[in-house]
């Protein structure tokens, strides 16, 4: 019974980004660097079975289609283009909340392989948020035309989630990435994914501010990754919060608190607190 109460609500907060799914597909992400070839990803994916608009009250475009593999038909939808999720633009925005609200239940992060140092600032940034992340390493023919090889085994074993190369523009790698989300969707695989351990200073930070964040915002219990939302905070980041009263309107009394500074989380967030 709970965990039906939870569908339809996460279903309700889903449509708040023009989602439809009613009929609980899985639902994927795909988020990457521009030009990393997520279009053509999500072309190669979905065929004709797509459907383009913007997203709710923004001029970013949209598009969401379906695939299947075997029985299981996947909703994906393509976030727009970004270098990161720090919410600096409207299209980081939307692919932030996009993840930590809508919740996929897997998020698709498209590298290019001739740029994978600056593409994995994105990928880590992703994998903080939610560890069901699977990582395609496109453009493997240019890379392979400059000389670069890249360990993908190795690169899993760093990682710890999927990595899965591609030359989408010939269409390979696309079976494979069906089928991984079909295997940890469908026969629940769980993705471990790398996590950052930061300086002492801040992990006691975290570790002081999760139990408060529980306790002043019980409903975030189960729909937030808390260590991710303490790190926001303890960087002062103020969007966070906003965007939590957004999908949240409900609970608003809570979440100004710590906008208010009613709430001390002291040291780094002072400034922005008072
Ligand atoms: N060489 C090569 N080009 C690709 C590959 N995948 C996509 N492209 C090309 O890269 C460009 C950008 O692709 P697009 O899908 O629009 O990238 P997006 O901005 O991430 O959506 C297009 O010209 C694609 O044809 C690939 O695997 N190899
Ligand atoms: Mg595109």
């Amino acid at each position: 019974m709970a965990l039906y109460a939870d569908s339809l609500a996460l279903n309700l907060l889903r449509k708040n980004f023009n989602i439809s799914n009613d009929d609980n597909k899985p639902i994927i992400a795909l988020a990457g660097n521009p030009n990393t070839g997520k279009s053509t990803i999500f072309n190669g994916l979905t065929g004709l079975r797509q459907h383009t608009g913007n997203w709710p009250g923004k001029t970013v475009g949209r598009a969401e289609g379906y695939f299947k593999y075997k029985e299981e038909e996947f909703l994906i939808i393509d976030l727009p283009g970004t270098y990161s999720l720090l919410a600096n633009s409207t299209e980081e925005l939307i692919a932030r909340d996009f993840i930590c609200f809508a919740r996929p239940d897997l998020t698709l992060v498209v590298a290019d392989a001739t740029n994978l140092e600056r593409n994995l600032n994105l990928v880590l940034q992703v994998l903080e948020l939610s560890t069901n992340t699977i990582l395609v390493l496109n453009l493997l023919d240019e890379a392979r035309r400059k000389g670069i090889k890249i360990d993908v085994k190795k690169l899993e074993a760093c990682l710890q989630v999927p990595v899965i190369p591609a030359v989408a523009r010939e269409g390979l790698g696309l079976e494979e990435i069906k089928k991984t989300c079909y295997q940890i969707s469908k026969e629940k695989i769980k993705i471990k994914g790398f996590k950052i351990t930061y300086s002492r200073e801040i992990e006691e930070k975290i570790e002081e501010l999760i139990p408060l964040l529980k306790r002043k915002l019980p409903f975030l219990q189960k729909r937030i990754n808390w260590r991710w939302l303490a790190l926001r905070l303890l960087e002062g980041d103020k969007t966070i919060l906003a965007s939590i009263n957004t999908y949240y309107p409900i609970y608003q009394e809570r979440v100004n608190i710590f906008q208010k500074g009613e709430v001390q989380l002291d040291g780094f967030n002072q400034v922005w607190l008072k």
